[in-house]
């Protein structure tokens, strides 16, 4: 392992054509010391790229791939429905039945509305808080990341974060000016917030479990405070459940702890694979949308036929008892085993793990917030990449992401990325 060559070669062509040669900065390798890797195929918990190297993968497409690539009943509805047209706009049998599962599933969610990106989908959520409420101002959190809408691109985290522009340039400061941003976990400072700006917030809106600064679980309490606080100066609370939503558990984050929000942002495993997204909440909210009411919001290709079939596959595969329990005990395992691994080495790192998310934070003190993934040793962590890649194992190449696993991950790929690590950690 090792031959990155014809990666080299395609990377310096895209680069030409493409600003970084890349389509989204997170894959651009910025915080590891080597080019990004161009893959070819994947099949279950692999992929393989252009030289040949094959990887037991743990970032399954930044988090859709839930049960691993080309997965049989995925690719076969794919194949069939695209043969009966790709798409029509016009209104589908097929969307209502995605819908459908999403609001069984998601008790909070009344009403729903297919689109394209989980960008597009919390910038539709924010303007609807706005319109519901009358008020311009929002509230977010250091370090999570709810896709690259101007007023949310406010000390984000992911690729913004990796690349060291929290905060971008380029937006208005008229809108920024209406964006708060507390750091995560920190009642105090949004009971300070509300405190002085109370009547003039429209929504909050955070990551119920962070995975943009590395995955930070929310600490006890915090949930409930955010939706006690929302509650009583009358804010819409937003959760992006982008990344967590039926990935840390069928119905999301707000199951597993408890928590209900007024709306909800999805993406990623809802689309098993191809561009969905998707923002719904209570009918009274959801109606202000057009047609119906008169906040507006579209999309040309929202609830295409081969992405809502691709996501009505994988929920059906999800859906299955014991998939959860599963997935979780298997995340488990494998955060464990990387643990012992780094104590055996003497590496100090702190574990997260929520579900079938996690992280590996290259800390001595745990990490709960920005300021906690932002102290992490991030040259070792790429040091750290950059061993495992070279024994078959493909993390996230930033701290300041998380880690996934799928159904396709079985004890043998448990076995080896554990054995990956004690070597690699051991090179550090
Ligand atoms: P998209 O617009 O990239 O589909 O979704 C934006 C988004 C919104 N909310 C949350 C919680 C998210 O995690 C994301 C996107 N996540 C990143 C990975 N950390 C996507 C990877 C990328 O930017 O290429």
């Amino acid at each position: 392992m090792g031959n990155w060559e014809r990666s080299r070669e395609l990377f310096e062509d895209a680069g030409r054509y493409i600003p970084g040669g890349v389509n989204s900065p997170v894959r651009a390798f910025g915080s590891v010391p080597m080019h990004p890797v161009f893959m070819e195929r994947g099949r279950g918990a692999y992929m393989y790229d252009v030289d040949g190297n094959g990887y037991i993968d743990y970032v399954l497409s930044w988090g859709p791939l839930v049960l691993g690539h080309a997965h049989r009943d995925v690719v076969a509805a794919i194949q069939s429905r695209a043969r009966l047209g790709t798409g029509f706009g016009t209104p589908t049998e097929l969307e209502t039945e995605l819908v459908r599962t999403i609001i069984e599933a998601v008790p909070s969610v009344e009403q729903l509305r297919l689109v394209n990106s989980g960008t597009e989908a919390t910038m539709s959520a924010l303007r609807l808080a706005r319109a519901y409420t009358g008020r311009e101002r929002i509230v977010k959190f250091d370090g999570c990341y709810h896709g690259h809408v101007d007023p949310l691109l406010i000390k984000a985290g992911s690729g913004a974060l990796t690349h060291g522009q929290p905060t971008s340039p380029g937006v208005p400061e008229a809108t920024a000016a209406t964006t708060r941003s507390c750091p995560y976990n920190d009642l105090e400072a949004l009971e300070a917030l509300f405190a002085a700006e109370g009547e003039q917030i429209a929504a909050v809106i955070l990551e119920p479990v962070a995975g943009n600064m590395g995955c930070v679980p929310p600490q006890p309490g915090f949930l409930e405070g955010v939706r006690s606080v929302t509650e009583r100066y009358g804010a819409v609370l937003i959760f992006d459940e982008v990344m967590s939503g039926f990935r840390v558990a069928w119905g999301g984050a707000q199951a597993l702890y408890g928590v209900t929000p007024d709306l909800t942002c999805l993406g990623k495993v809802i689309g098993g694979g191809l561009p969905v997204g998707a923002f719904g909440g209570t009918r009274e909210i959801m109606q202000l949308l057009s047609p119906v009411g008169p906040v507006y919001q579209a999309g040309t290709l929202s609830g295409n036929p081969l992405a809502v079939v691709a996501g009505h596959e994988t929920l059906a595969a999800l859906s299955e008892p014991g998939v959860y329990e599963q997935l979780s005990q298997r995340s488990e395992r494998l955060s464990w085993g990387i643990l012992r691994a780094a104590e055996n080495a003497g590496v100090p790192v702190y574990a997260t793990q929520v579900g079938s998310m996690f992280t590996t934070f290259f800390s001595r003190e745990p990490v709960t917030d920005l300021a906690g993934a932002q102290a992490c040793d991030t040259e070792r962590f790429g040091r750290f990449f950059l061993e495992l890649l070279r024994r078959g194992v493909y993390i996230a190449p930033s701290q300041f992401e998380s880690g996934f696993l799928s159904t396709a991950h079985g004890d043998g790929e448990i076995e080896q990325t554990v054995a990956a690590a004690e070597e690699a950690f051991r090179t550090l």
